[in-house]
């Protein structure tokens, strides 16, 4: 009985640490990235602090392909301005300095007064 207990609680902290973990880094990653491109469309910045950091996640945890390229380059936000990480013809460079539309989701209009609300027309 006594080591059910003991079982269920090193469960239920190491769930703890891990999940920790995964804010810490997610705010961190958001941070570094507000601080590489300050001068970024204001919905992007927005989108890095607001529920589920639509910048790099699909929903909760799950990561979009921007995240992925994000870690296969070490969190090197330059090396991959030149990949389509959504594969939408634009790259993740446009899409951040001129489109002002999520580099990780290909239907990403988040400005009606850009690129992202001409590629809503073609979905
Ligand atoms: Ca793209």
């Amino acid at each position: 009985m006594k080591l059910n207990i003991l079982i269920k609680c090193s469960l239920v902290l190491c769930l703890v640490g891990i999940s920790g973990t995964q804010v810490w880094a997610y705010s961190g990653i958001g941070s570094d990235w507000r601080d590489f491109y300050p001068d970024t469309c204001q919905e992007l910045l927005d989108a890095t602090t607001s529920d589920g950091c639509v910048l790099c996640h699909f929903t909760g945890f799950g990561l979009n392909p921007y995240a992925d390229d994000l870690n296969q380059a070490g969190m090197d936000f330059a090396a991959i301005e030149d990949d389509d990480s959504d594969g939408d013809g634009r790259t993740n460079g446009e899409e951040i300095h001129v489109d002002c539309t999520l580099p990780g989701d290909p239907v990403s209009p988040v400005d009606q007064d850009s690129w992202g609300s001409i590629k809503a027309l073609f979905r």
